[in-house]
This record gives structure tokens, C-alpha cells and sequence, in this order.
């Protein structure tokens, strides 16, 4: 058994028999209320799932096992001169709540990358797919053709017990998420770059040769793959995606099918997709306007026709958090380090400064700040990556990271098939009928 695996077995056992011991103990216990107005409004701030990878402060962002995004790139081990953090770090992290050596972390990626090879098969389903299918519909196909490698699916057949669960789901997981930086990058230059792929670099970590495949070898653009993915990972887990994947996968869905449960719900526009209608929508203003560095006033312009339109402002505001996002915060200092003269970075420090007091002045946005999603694109576009279309399939290799470590814990601490109650407008009316506020 690898070092990592035998780590999580330990730890995993311990919390199940605390929590089993707990649900005993204190099962009647009563940990919150839910108003009408929460089942009405997308069950926002409803207690109801345990996720131990992460948590979501709204003041105060993300913390992953209790550590910022700033304590993360302080404190994980980096590579080869490197300013910022490796994302298998951040795996391990999640994993078994310890922040790993760098033996461990170059032990963890050597061992991705002796997990990373696709077979044929996925490479011929994608080329069969019109170059016009939208990246994230290649990708969740992607990830379902790896599917028939499943560990978890072939033990389950076989007839595996409960207490292989975690086991399984380990072996799915470390596989996936080895092969997600390849399959994105064919995905990437098959349809952008007619199919003229770069060969992976077995010598390099998992960001850097996910962004030496992309095709862009400067350290800058390593460092900010390594950056991105580390930062997009995990946002605890009631947001959608990570949502999603929880859900499929308590009904001992593998890995690869929860994961895709969770790549379709990333790619709606009010989820991960927003880091392609952010960039878009900056392109659409500057087309607009005719300019490359309209000043605040012309900004101010057009937020108000997006408004006016009945549209919202993409990479703004958010279900919890009620601060700017810490991951745009690191995004920022990033751009401030290495790209402070570019023109797109620019308008997105100056949406910056004009959006947050006109989404407050329409009086009912309750979050007015950036979201993750507000400055990814500039950046990328400054490094080349103008294929908008492709951003949230770079969001999907990050949060694997996340919800695969989770769904290794839910299996772990053996979750029941998740099945919350639903009840009909009748039934709301009714009730709502016989309450006093
Ligand atoms: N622009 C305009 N109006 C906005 C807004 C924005 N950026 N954010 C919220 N509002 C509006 C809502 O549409 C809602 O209006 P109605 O009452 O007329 O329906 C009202 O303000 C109250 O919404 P809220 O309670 O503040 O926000 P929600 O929790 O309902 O929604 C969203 C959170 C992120 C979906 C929302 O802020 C939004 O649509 N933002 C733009 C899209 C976006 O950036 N999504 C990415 C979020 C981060 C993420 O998950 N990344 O993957």
C-alpha cells in the first residue's frame, strides 16, 4: 500500500469512529433552523452535508484544513525556484490534513505521473466529436470514457465489501486526476490548434506540464498554473459542482461518474463558466466602446446597458462569501508581480474599482465584490490563451482535486445515499398558512 493511501486509511478511521460515536451519542441534538425563505432560495446556508476538505468563511474566504490561500503558498512545498505552491501539496493537504514534505509532494507527483497515460480510445471518442463541441462537453465525455478503468466499478462488480470502499474510490482518484492535465490539453489543441499536440514532459511536476502540453514553457505561465489549480481546487462543499459530485457519488457512482455530475455542473454560467462569460463580456465592452483602455466613466457606461439589459455582471458577487474573493486577491498580486503593464489586466483592476458600488446601489446584490472567476481571464489572455471557451475545463483540473479527495472521505467515513425531503408549493402554501412570522 503507497504511503499516502496508508496515511488516509489511518486518518479516516479515526474520524469514523468519532463520528459514529457522535451520531450515538448526540444524534437528537438540533444544529440549525431552515426558513421558508432558504428552501424557497436555493437552501443557502442550510447545514446539511460534512465536507472535510475545506470551509467557507464569508468574511474570510476559503480556508483548506484551516489554511488561507497566502498561509498555502507560504507553507507548501514549491519546485525548481518556484514562487508559488505545487497543487499535489494541496492534495495531500486535503487528503490527510497535514501539509507534506517535499519527499512527499515529489513522491505524490512522480506517482501521477505513473498513473497519467490515456488510453487510445479516449483520444479517437474526442476526434470523432465536431472541433465545435464546447470544451466542457468534451471533457466530461473525456473523463466518462476513462470510466470503464474504473477501480471501483470492477471491485463492486466483484463483489467488494463496505470497508474497501475508500480503497477503491483512492485508486479511482489518484488515476483521474493523474490523466486530467492531458486529456484538457488534447482537448485544447484539438479544437483550437487542429489537433497539432505537444508530447507530455515526464520530467515535470503536474501544473507545469499540464502548462508545457497547453503549450506555453515560460516559468511565469508554470507558476500560474500552478497557481490556479491550486486556488480553484476546493470551496468547500455546498457550491455546485462539489455538490454534485457528493450527490452522484453516494449512490457508489464511481469516481469518474460523480466527477462528470460535477463537470456539468460547473459549466453553467452562474458556476465555473462565468470565467468565460468574464473574459467575453471585457472583449464585447472593448469592441464596443472601440478602445483597449476605456477609462472608468466608459466602464461605468456599459455595466449599466449589461444591467439594463437584465444581465448580470459576470465575476461578481457570490452565494457565501460577502469580501472580495481571496482567490481573486492572489490572482491580483500574481497579475501585480509579473504582469503589471498589461492593457487587459488593467480594465480588470479598473471593473474593480467601478462595479462593487453600482451592484451596491441596485440595493439587492448582497455580495457586490470580485468572484474567483473575475481576473483567471486576463491573465490567460496575457500568456496567449485567448480561447475563452476552454477556461472552465482549467477550472475542472483544479477542482478534481478538491471533490475527488472529498468523495475518498465520504467513502471513507461510509455516507449513507444522500436523500433530502422535497415538498410542493401546496404543501408550502398550507403550512405557511397556519405559522405567525
Ligand atoms: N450582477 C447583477 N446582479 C447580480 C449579481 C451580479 N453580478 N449578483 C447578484 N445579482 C442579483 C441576483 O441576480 C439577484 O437578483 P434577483 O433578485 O432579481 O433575481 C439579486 O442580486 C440577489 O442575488 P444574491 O443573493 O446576491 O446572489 P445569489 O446567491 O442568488 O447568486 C451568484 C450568486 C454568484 C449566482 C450571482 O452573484 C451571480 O449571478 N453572479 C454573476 C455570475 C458569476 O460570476 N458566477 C460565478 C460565481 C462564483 C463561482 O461559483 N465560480 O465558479
Amino acid at each position: 500500500m503507497d504511503q499516502l493511501k496508508q496515511l488516509f486509511g489511518e486518518k479516516s478511521e479515526i474520524v469514523r469512529t468519532q463520528l459514529r460515536d457522535l451520531v450515538k451519542e448526540k444524534g437528537k441534538v438540533e444544529v440549525d433552523k431552515v426558513y421558508l425563505e432558504q428552501i424557497y432560495g436555493g437552501m443557502r446556508g442550510v447545514k446539511s452535508m460534512i465536507w472535510e476538505t475545506s470551509s467557507l468563511d464569508p468574511i474570510q474566504g476559503i480556508t483548506f484544513r484551516g489554511y488561507s490561500i497566502p498561509a498555502l503558498q507560504e507553507k507548501l512545498p514549491k519546485i525548481n525556484g518556484s514562487t508559488e505552491p505545487m497543487p499535489e501539496g494541496l492534495f495531500w493537504l486535503m487528503l490527510v490534513g497535514e501539509i507534506p514534505t517535499d519527499e512527499q509532494v515529489q513522491w505524490l507527483s512522480d506517482e501521477w505521473e505513473r498513473r497519467s497515460k490515456i488510453d487510445e480510445h479516449t483520444f479517437k471518442m474526442l476526434d470523432s466529436l465536431p472541433a465545435d463541441t464546447h470544451p466542457m462537453t468534451q471533457f466530461s465525455m473525456g473523463v466518462l470514457s476513462l470510466q470503464r478503468e474504473s477501480v471501483f466499478a470492477r471491485r463492486y462488480f466483484e463483489g467488494m465489501g463496505k470497508s474497501e470502499f475508500w480503497d477503491a474510490s483512492y485508486e479511482d482518484a489518484m488515476n483521474l486526476i493523474a490523466k486530467l492535465p492531458q486529456l484538457a490539453a488534447y482537448i485544447y489543441r484539438r479544437t483550437f490548434f487542429k489537433g497539432d499536440h505537444i508530447a507530455p514532459d515526464h520530467t515535470l511536476d503536474w501544473g507545469a506540464n499540464f502548462a508545457h502540453m497547453l503549450g506555453n514553457d515560460t516559468q511565469d505561465f508554470y507558476d500560474f498554473i500552478r497557481l490556479y489549480l491550486t486556488i480553484h481546487a476546493d470551496h468547500e462543499g455546498g457550491n455546485a459542482s462539489a455538490h454534485a459530485t457528493h450527490l452522484v457519488g453516494s449512490t457508489l457512482s464511481d469516481a469518474y461518474m460523480s466527477f462528470t455530475g460535477g463537470m456539468t455542473a460547473l459549466a453553467g454560467p452562474l458556476h465555473g463558466l462565468a470565467n468565460q462569460e468574464v473574459i467575453k463580456w471585457v472583449f464585447e465592452m472593448l469592441e464596443s466602446l472601440g478602445k483597449d483602455d476605456p477609462s472608468k466613466e466608459e466602464i461605468t457606461d456599459f455595466v449599466n446597458r449589461t444591467l439594463d439589459e437584465g444581465k448580470v455582471i459576470p465575476g461578481y458577487g457570490h452565494a457565501v462569501l460577502r469580501e472580495p474573493d481571496p482567490r481573486f486577491i492572489a490572482q491580483k498580486r500574481f497579475a501585480e508581480k509579473h504582469l503589471r503593464e498589461s492593457g487587459i489586466v488593467q480594465v480588470v483592476w479598473k471593473l474593480f474599482d467601478v462595479v462593487p458600488p453600482i451592484l451596491q446601489s441596485l440595493g439587492k446584490v448582497k455580495n457586490p465584490w470580485p468572484n474567483v472567476d473575475a481576473h483567471s481571464g486576463a491573465i490567460l489572455v496575457h500568456y496567449g490563451m485567448k480561447e475563452f471557451t476552454f477556461y472552465t475545463v482549467l477550472f475542472g483540473v483544479s477542482r478534481a482535486l478538491g471533490v475527488l479527495s472529498a468523495l475518498c472521505w465520504s467513502r471513507a467515513l461510509g455516507f449513507p445515499l444522500e436523500r433530502p425531503k422535497s415538498i410542493t408549493s401546496q404543501w408550502l402554501f398550507n403550512f405557511a398558512d397556519q405559522k405567525q412570522v
